[in-house]
């Protein structure tokens, strides 16, 4: 299947594609959440919802496979480096409570996914402490334990964790098709840098396309 995407058309294997859907997470998109109290405006990873939902049904009827990521850490914060909990300088941080449960810890209602797209008990759900799914995790080992060499990457936030992840895969040897639509970030123009940064170089880490073309191949 080839799909429509830059900097050059991408051959979809669908048997040996997941799609890998990041961080879409309560305290990140909801309004009230903590992405919101620390001042950024939640509609501009909302409107990534819609698209993720469609392709997220898309991909589950087509029988592929669909992982998900949360970015969170241990209730006792053993694995919340030091540099991360007071980077930023905020009263609020990394454990401490917020508006849906301690912020960013496992177990707590803001580091849930949204129900919008909400995992099936079949499909793995990656729990990272890092912005990146691949480190300290089990990721690329169940990946390759399925035989997956293409990873779709869509979520939040663009420049962060998807970038991030993004950027671990490509070095592993996975072939990376990012969806604009289906990934999101709180600011514009790390939005679109963070999609050229993807494609730029004859796709330095990977193709860039519209969730259209991927619903389009697979119908
Ligand atoms: C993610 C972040 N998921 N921006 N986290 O991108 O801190």
């Amino acid at each position: 299947m080839t799909l429509d995407a830059e900097p050059y058309p991408f051959e979809l294997l669908p048997s040996r594609c997941a799609l890998l859907i990041i961080d879409m997470q309560r305290d990140f998109l909801e309004p009230g959440g903590f992405g919101e109290m620390l001042g950024n405006d939640v509609s501009q990873l909302r409107r990534t919802i819609e698209p993720n939902q469609k392709l997220l049904a898309t991909w589950r009827g087509a029988g592929l496979t669909v992982l998900h990521t949360r970015e969170g850490h241990r209730p006792d914060l053993a694995d919340l480096p030091p540099a991360k909990k007071i980077r930023g300088r905020s009263k609020t941080c990394i454990g401490d409570a917020g508006p849906m449960g301690r912020i960013l810890v496992r177990g707590e209602a803001g580091h849930d996914i949204i129900p919008e797209l909400y995992p099936l008990p079949s499909e793995p759900v990656i729990d990272k402490p890092g912005k990146g799914a691949f480190f300290a995790t089990d990721l690329h080992a169940i990946l390759q334990n399925l035989g997956i060499t293409q990873l779709v990457v869509t979520g939040v936030t663009t420049e962060v964790c998807v970038n991030t992840t993004v950027r671990e895969a490509n070095d592993r040897g996975y072939d990376c098709l990012v969806p604009e639509d289906c990934v999101g970030s709180y600011f514009p123009v790390f939005q679109e840098m963070g999609l050229n940064m993807i494609k730029a170089q004859g796709g330095i880490f990977g193709w860039v396309c519209r969730s259209e073309a991927i619903l389009a191949a697979l119908k």
